[in-house]
């Protein structure tokens, strides 16, 4: 049985995380989409590496929830039959006990160097400019994919995904490409596809099941 499974922000949200497009989807009175861009970047650096300062600090408050250690129970029984991707840029996967796992949209606990390219692990802040660990230079921004920018590790999920026997959407609104086009690929490659998420997403294709709900709930429910 080979499982592929996407999370979106709606997994975390029990553990503390606010969601993307939640009413209060806004920083210091920005749209976050307006934030977490190339443009926002660089017309207000400060305030994007401030933002995701923030965001560094409440994942590392909170801890997983219930949902992740169900998809960590999956993985120690079906091993590399199951694959995580995820759209989070929070640790909670891992820090469940998740290890066949994509972050497809970058880390938080990730550095970017705009000088000579490391992607050093990094926990603290990154708005007082520290210098990148490998040249020197005073340009880190954290490492994740802005709109405009290539997703992390699309070939390896895109062949899980046709080779997959059911695609499960966990907690993801489908707002974001080519994420949102994970259930169309999974379909059209003759998978079993189930969203299991509060608010049912107006999905490119029908999934063959749908259990609304919070996910501590419904993950479990699904998994065991
Ligand atoms: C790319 C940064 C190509 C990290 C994010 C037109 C113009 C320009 C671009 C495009 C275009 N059309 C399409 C595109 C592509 C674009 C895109 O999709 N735009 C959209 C807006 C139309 N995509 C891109 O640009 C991507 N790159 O395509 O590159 C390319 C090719 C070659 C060379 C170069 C480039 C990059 C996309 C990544 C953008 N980065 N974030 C960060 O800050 O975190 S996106 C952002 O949205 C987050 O990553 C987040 O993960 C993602 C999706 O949001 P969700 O996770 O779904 O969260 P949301 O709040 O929306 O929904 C939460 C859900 O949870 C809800 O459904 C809710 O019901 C549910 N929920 C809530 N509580 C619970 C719950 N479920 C269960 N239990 C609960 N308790």
């Amino acid at each position: 049985m080979r499982i592929v499974v996407l999370t979106g922000a709606g997994i975390s949200a029990e553990s503390g995380i606010p969601t993307f497009r939640a009413a209060d989807g806004l920083w210091e009175g920005h749209r976050v989409e307006a934030v977490a861009t190339p443009d926002g970047f660089e017309t207000d650096p400060d305030l994007v590496l401030r933002f995701y300062d923030e965001r560094r600090r409440v994942a590392a408050s909170v801890a997983p929830n219930a949902a992740h250690r169900a998809l960590a129970r999956l993985e120690g029984a079906l091993g590399d039959g199951l694959l995580v991707v995820t759209q989070n840029v929070d640790d909670l996967h891992e820090r469940a006990g998740s290890r066949n796992l994509v972050h497809m949209h970058g880390e938080l606990l990730r550095a970017l160097c705009g000088a000579c390219g490391a992607r050093p692990g990094w926990s603290g802040d990154l708005a007082d400019r520290p210098a990148c660990p490998e040249c020197g230079e005073r340009m880190l921004r954290p490492d994740v994919v802005w709109f405009g920018e290539l997703p992390y590790g699309l070939d390896r999920i895109e062949q899980a995904i046709v080779a997959c026997d059911v695609f499960v959407s966990i907690g993801t609104s489908g707002a974001v490409y080519p994420a949102a086009g994970y259930v169309a690929l999974a379909a059209a490659f003759g998978a079993r596809t189930v969203e299991l998420t509060l608010v049912p997403s107006d999905a490119v294709v029908p999934f063959d099941e749908v259990r609304a709900g919070p996910a501590t709930t419904v993950v479990p429910g699904w998994v065991d």
